[in-house]
Formats: C-alpha cells, sequence, structure tokens
C-alpha cells in the first residue's frame, strides 16, 4: 500500500458511482441488437444484477432508472427489493425520444398538444422520484432538426425554458432538475440543447435546484471536457457527470477504456474545483454493453473509475502550485504525468482486501456462479431501449 496514503484511501472510500439501469439490457446499433445470455427480463432483475457489482467493489451504491423503461406497478416494492439488495434507487430519467407524438420535438414543441405530454411526462417522473426517494431529475432531450430553415430555432429555446420552468415548479424540496447536453444525434443539423452554454443558460434561468449533466460523451471530437468541468464547478452548476468513453461519436463504450488520459484529466479538475465525494455532482454511469457480458463490463467500469481517481489524487497539488508560480511549465507538467503513470492497482487491491472485498472484483464476480446462474435461469431478457 505503499502509494496510497491513509488520507487518499479514506477519500477513495467514500466514492460512489451510480449505475444506469439500461446498462443491464440488451443494446446495441441501429444495426443489430446483440441478446446476451441471462439479461435481466424486468426491473427487479436489473437492479439484482446492479447490486452485483456493488457486492464485489463497494463502489455502486445506487442504481438509476429510466421511465418508462423501468415502469413497475408499485415503486415502493421496487425502492424495498434495491434495499434488500443492498442499493438504492437513485436518479430518474425520463424520455422523451420513443414515442411517435415526439417526432418534431417534445419540450420544444409548437403542438401545445405534444409539449403538454411531454411536461406531463416530466410531473409523472417527479411523482415516481417521491416513491424511490430520488433526488435527482435527469433530462436528456432528442430534439432539433435536421435541415437549416426547418425550424425557429428562438422559438424552440422559448418554449424549452417555459417547459422546464413548469417542471421545475413541480419539483418538491430537496429535488432537483438535471439538464444534460449533447452536440448531435438523433438531430443532425441543431439540437436544442447542444452545449454546457445552452444547458447553462437554461438552467441557471430556472434556479437554485437546476444544474447541468456533462456526459463525456456528448461532445465534439478535441473538445477540452476538463475545461469544462472546471467552469461549472466554478459557476456552482456541475450537478452530475454521465461517464462512459468514445472514439467517433455518442459510443457509451466503458469509461477509461478509449482514453484513460482524458479521464485522469477530468477526475483532476473534479477533485480541484471540490467535486469529489460533494453530495452537489453525482457520478453515474451512461452506457451499453453491446458486446461484452454487462455485470462485468460495469465492474470493469467502476474500476476504472476508482483507479483513476486514486492516480488523480497523487498529484502533489502543492509542488504544482509552486511549479506554476515559477512559469516552471516542464516541471508543472512533469509533476502531473508522474501521477497519471503511477500504476495504483497492486495499492488498491491490498486495500480491498484489507477491507474484506476481493482483490480481484473481475475475477471475483467470474468465479461465484452468478452469471451462469442467470444465464440458465432467464429467458428472453429485454432489450434496453437502444437500437432495434
Ligand atoms: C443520450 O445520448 C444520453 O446520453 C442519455 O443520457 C441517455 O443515454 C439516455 O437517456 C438513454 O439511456
Ligand atoms: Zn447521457
Ligand atoms: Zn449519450
Amino acid at each position: 500500500m505503499s502509494t496510497l496514503s491513509p488520507e487518499i484511501l479514506s477519500t477513495l472510500e467514500a466514492q460512489g458511482i451510480e449505475l444506469p439501469s439500461w446498462a443491464f439490457g440488451n443494446s446495441g446499433t441501429r444495426f443489430r441488437v446483440f441478446a446476451t445470455p441471462g439479461t435481466p427480463r424486468d426491473p427487479y432483475e436489473k437492479i439484482a444484477d446492479a447490486a452485483q457489482v456493488h457486492r464485489f467493489t463497494a463502489l455502486a451504491p445506487s442504481v438509476a432508472l429510466h421511465i418508462p423503461w423501468d415502469k413497475v406497478e408499485d415503486y415502493a416494492d421496487l425502492r424495498r427489493h434495491a434495499e434488500d439488495q443492498g442499493v438504492t434507487l437513485g436518479t430518474i430519467n425520463s424520455n422523451t425520444f420513443q414515442d411517435e407524438d415526439y417526432k418534431f420535438g417534445a419540450l420544444t414543441h409548437h403542438d401545445e398538444r405534444v409539449r403538454r405530454k411531454a411536461i406531463e411526462h416530466h410531473f409523472e417522473c417527479i411523482d415516481i422520484m417521491d416513491e424511490t426517494g430520488s433526488r435527482d431529475l435527469k433530462i436528456w432531450l432528442a430534439e432539433g432538426s435536421n435541415y437549416p430553415g426547418q425550424n425557429d430555432m428562438r422559438g424552440r429555446q422559448d418554449r424549452l425554458q417555459d417547459s422546464l420552468q413548469q417542471i421545475y415548479a413541480h419539483l418538491t424540496d430537496g429535488q432537483r432538475l438535471v439538464l444534460e447536453y449533447k452536440f448531435f444525434e438523433p438531430a443532425f443539423y441543431h439540437t436544442d440543447v447542444p452545449d454546457w452554454g445552452t444547458s447553462y443558460a437554461q438552467v441557471a434561468a430556472l434556479g437554485d435546484r437546476a444544474v447541468v449533466c456533462l456526459d463525456t460523451g456528448h461532445h465534439a471530437p478535441g473538445t477540452n471536457i476538463e475545461f469544462i468541468v472546471m467552469q461549472l464547478l466554478r459557476l456552482g452548476k456541475l450537478g452530475s457527470f454521465d461517464f462512459n468513453s468514445r472514439f467517433y461519436a455518442d459510443d457509451d463504450l466503458i469509461v477509461g477504456a478509449a482514453d484513460p488520459f482524458q479521464l485522469f484529466r477530468i477526475i483532476f479538475e473534479v477533485i480541484r474545483g471540490g467535486g469529489l465525494n460533494s453530495p452537489d455532482v453525482a457520478f453515474m454511469l451512461d452506457q451499453c454493453h453491446n458486446i461484452e457480458k454487462k455485470i462485468p463490463g460495469q465492474i470493469r467500469s467502476v474500476l476504472n473509475v476508482q483507479e483513476m481517481t486514486a492516480r488523480a489524487l497523487l498529484v502533489d497539488r502543492e509542488a504544482l502550485a509552486v511549479a506554476q508560480a515559477e512559469n516552471d511549465v516542464l516541471a508543472a507538467n512533469a509533476i502531473f504525468m508522474d501521477a497519471f503513470y503511477t500504476d495504483v492497482r497492486p495499492a488498491l487491491a491490498d486495500w480491498r482486501e484489507a477491507r474484506g472485498l476481493p482483490r480481484d472484483p473481475m475475477a471475483a464476480f467470474g468465479a461465484s456462479g452468478y452469471q451462469e446462474k442467470i444465464e440458465a435461469e432467464r429467458v428472453g431478457g429485454v432489450q434496453a431501449g437502444w437500437g432495434a
């Protein structure tokens, strides 16, 4: 445990990463959804699978739901089921992208009937939050247009603000509205919430309990995402992360798989900005496991976040501040890179063992027999909602 101080370990011990229920369902691309044996058949089974990730890592204490994908008769019962499994229900994600009525927009739609329907869907989500004990309502909008001239972008922005005002007014004390941005897809010309600035402008006009969600896969290639992290923390408006990684577009691959250094840089800014283990910033995964097994995919993901957090905590910030003040460019960069290049895996394995957790959660899950059991018991798992 030589590389990780007691202070770093106690910071790591407090880390919690929320898992998306949809990561446990079948997913794919528009070309094909490959069914995976053992896939959950309902929200109860998704939660049971998510609880396995927590059991082997102690890193994933809550599960985000997506409505209507995770619609159940009795949310109090689902909440009890989660608690019995050792996890809680977290963020409620609304869905205004799979209904024929939303072809040309939902919260921005010029047809009042459609816009009302979309607003009322969010009221329903808030009612569910009351039952699940969830704090955050996360809104990602698939709205926009494909051709120049197709829409009045300004009018849509005004209607979006009005819709969000109505939803925000419906929240009860302690609940938050979290608005996610994405630069394109499914709309290809303009998107109504394409960037952090638009999300910020929309939520700032609502009030203190409206914040921004930063999905790491939702930026143009080459974007300095850690700069956005810094800025949103500085403004007190970074409400949550959707972690994943990407090579090309919104690939939703395992966080830290495509660019571990980017994840390191992001987490460094989180630490610098006071966002690590802060109740104001929720750390979530937003991933799909199209070809790999889902539970190990999620275990790998939370371990990647933990490893990169440990490395970012190793940055000698005092020495860095001195080098920065002296304009010692190469020394500052070397301090940063030394931490990034430190292999923390053996120290984390020792620490896990000391806490009664498996040294190697991937291997321990593999040896547990859970995967074989669900593959034998479950037939006809549901699709996460993506692809067709
Ligand atoms: C869509 O691209 C966004 O990342 C959403 O956060 C999320 O993936 C969606 O709500 C469905 O899971
Ligand atoms: Zn997302
Ligand atoms: Zn996305």
